[in-house]
Formats: C-alpha cells, structure tokens, sequence
C-alpha cells in the first residue's frame, strides 16, 4: 500500500494521481479525489480483482462476445450485438466492494484495506436481465437465483469451483439487474467487466460480475468457494459456511470527503457523500463535534435514482482547535447509519459512522 506506486499496465489510463495502489489486483480512489462528485470518472474509480483480468482481445470486437443463456425454456447463446436489438436501460448505482471501510475496524482483518475509496457512482448502460431471459423463452420453473460467471480463463489443473467469479443473487434482483456494455457514456473498459457485465443495481461490489460469460437462471445457489464460504458476514474466528448471511444489499453509508485534515478558521465547507442502499435517501446530518450535536446538511445535484450517491454540504463555522467531522444518512425505509458497526471476520459492510469520522485542525 503506496502513495505515487506506478500504476499496473491493464489500468495505465487511471489517473494514478488519484489511486492509492495496493496491489496489481487492488487499486482504491483517494478519499479527496472522490470530493463532491455526481459521478465517478472511470480514471478514478477503484479497481478489485479476485483473479487477473483477461487479455485485451477480449474487446477487440465487443459485439461479438458470446453470453450463455441457461436455466431458460430455450437455452443458448447471444452475442453483445443481438442484446443490443432487445432492449436499453441506463441506470446509476453506486458500485462498492464488500470490503469498502474495512481499515477502519479495530481487529485485525485479512484482505485490501480499503477506507471509503472502494466505492464510486457510475453510470451503466445495457440491456435489462429481464429482456434478455424473456428472449430465451422465460426462466426455468423452480428457479430462484440469477447466477453469473465471469470470463477469466481458468489455470490448468486447477478445479474452477475453488477460484472462478461466479456469484448467485436472488431472482427479485432481476427487477433492476442490467447486463452492461456502457459506462460512463463509454464502451465498458476491459478492467471493469468489458465486453459485458453483470449489474445489481444495490448489491455489493462481488455480485456485479466482469466479463460475463454465462447467465443463468438457477434453483441453487453457485457451488463455487466465492459463493459458498466466502463474501459471507460472521463473528471474528468464524469459518465462512452457506448458512451465514451473504453479502447482497447494501447499507445506508455516508463520509466526510473533506475538508480531511486542515481547515481555516470561520465558514467552511464539509463535503461527502451517502448513499441509502436500495432504498432512496432521506437525509444527511453532519456533527462537527464528534457526534454530539448534529445538524442536516444539503444534498448537492440532481438525484439520480435509489441507488446512486448524492454528494452533499454543510457550511458551518469553526473554531480553533481540532474537530471531529462526522456525517449520518438515513435512507428512505428508514435505517440510519449505526454509531458502530460490530467486527466480524473479514471486515465487511461497514457503516458506522464514527470510523468514518475525520479529525481537522483548525487553525
Ligand atoms: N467479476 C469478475 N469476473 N472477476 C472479479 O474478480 N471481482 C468482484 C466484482 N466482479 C470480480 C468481478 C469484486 S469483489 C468487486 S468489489 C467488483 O467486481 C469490483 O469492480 P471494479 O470494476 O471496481 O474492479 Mo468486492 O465485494
């Protein structure tokens, strides 16, 4: 984990000014780059890969990438070019991994210690999961999971279920779930998922499966170790097993995104950003005083749907003296930001608003 580390080959094109590199496969977005921004430049958006990405050529020609269909009255395949004759939704969500915020626990975890930069608000583009499984003759009687399988070649001799990217998400998820060529306005970088990937609008990081090369509709969930034992919440010294919660539907979450360290004395701004999960926001306080007293800053922007972020403001007045700068959104189901949230084994899902807390010095 370094400042300034050249950036690996396959992201070249981030702007490394704005990364913190923790690994070739691990790469987080500084918490100041992610400031008051709507949306998040795909030069600055965090990286996460279980396995290395896929060569190049697997863009070379997008709309000829082949997509099996299974589970379905009519299985088969479909390129990215006959998807594109189905149907086209353009939805915002915010994309962030299981493990965003795991540096702030106090035990000790295993996995990218990432504060709040494995988190960013993008713009998808692609067709609707619906469309596509509607295409092939409607879904399986007896099914109850959308699985998905990622495209990276699997290294000889070794058994797929224990590495391969293949994540089941209950079928309710296919109501917002696209299959996505678009980004930003942009055909979908290879480092995030192009040709083609699997979003869950509201689902954590690991369900937005890259390089999509399979989809199925499925009575059980994938057999793979990503499924089964890992990305699953339990107390610290706990195996992963099926039986604990996996890690679906995110949370209500906010944080300071500055000022971070030093502020001048009388107004200022306090900038973040919150998100309400899979349900829309209702409001977002910031307490300047280490959460003792709270006041309701203002959303900043259009809002741009349930699953997006919005960025918001408070300007306040300090004083001389070191502040603790704390933001708690509470969303439109009605969850608010926990003070802290309990520890457990990996580090994941957390919201507690008081590790997200930054101390400034006012001067
Ligand atoms: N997919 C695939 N195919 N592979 C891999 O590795 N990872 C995961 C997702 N998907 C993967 C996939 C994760 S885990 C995450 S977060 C995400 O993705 C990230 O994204 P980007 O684009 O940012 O890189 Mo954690 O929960």
């Amino acid at each position: 984990q370094s400042d300034g580390e050249p950036l690996p080959d396959y992201v070249a094109w981030k702007d490394a000014e704005d990364m913190i590199v923790h690994s070739k496969q691990t790469l987080e977005t500084k918490r100041a780059a992610q400031g008051s921004e709507l949306i998040t430049p795909s030069t600055e958006l965090y990286i996460r890969n279980n396995l290395p990405a896929p060569p190049d050529e697997i863009v070379a020609d997008r709309d000829a990438w082949e997509v099996e269909i299974d589970g379905v009255a009519n299985p088969g395949k479909m390129t990215v070019g006959e998807m594109k004759t189905l149907a086209v939704e353009t939805v915002v969500c915010v994309l962030q991994c299981s493990g965003n915020g795991r540096a702030f626990f106090d035990h000790e975890t295993s996995g990218s210690q990432w504060s709040v930069g494995a988190a960013g608000n993008v713009v998808w583009t692609g067709v609707p999961v619906r469309a596509v499984i509607d295409a092939m003759g409607g879904a399986n009687a007896g099914a109850v999971f959308l699985t998905g399988t990622g495209g990276e070649e699997i290294p000889e001799g070794l058994p797929p279920e224990t590495i391969q990217v293949e994540r089941s998400v209950p079928k309710v998820a296919m109501d917002q779930a696209i299959l996505a060529w678009e980004m930003n306005g942009e055909p979908l970088p290879l480092a995030h998922g192009g040709p083609l990937r699997l979003v869950i609008p509201g689902y954590y990081g690991v369900n937005n499966v890259k390089y999509l090369k399979r989809l199925a509709m499925t009575a059980e969930e994938s057999p793979n170790k990503i499924q089964q034992t890992g990305y699953r919440v339990r107390s610290v010294g706990v195996k992963g097993d099926p039986s604990q919660p996996s890690m679906y539907e995110m949370a209500v979450k906010s944080w300071i995104t500055g000022p971070l360290m030093d502020a001048a004395t009388g107004k200022v701004q306090v900038h973040g950003v919150a998100m309400g999960g899979v349900s829309g926001l209702d409001k977002i306080e910031v307490s300047t005083d280490g959460g003792q007293n709270w006041a309701e800053a203002q959303f900043l922007g259009p809002d741009l749907g349930p699953y997006a972020w919005r960025p918001f403001v408070l300007i306040t007045e300090l004083s001389e003296g070191t502040h603790m700068l704390a933001s708690r959104a509470t969303n439109e189901a009605g969850d608010t930001q926990p003070e802290i949230f309990p520890p457990n084994e990996r580090g994941y899902g957390n919201n507690g608003w008081r590790a997200h807390a930054v101390d400034v010095t006012v001067s």
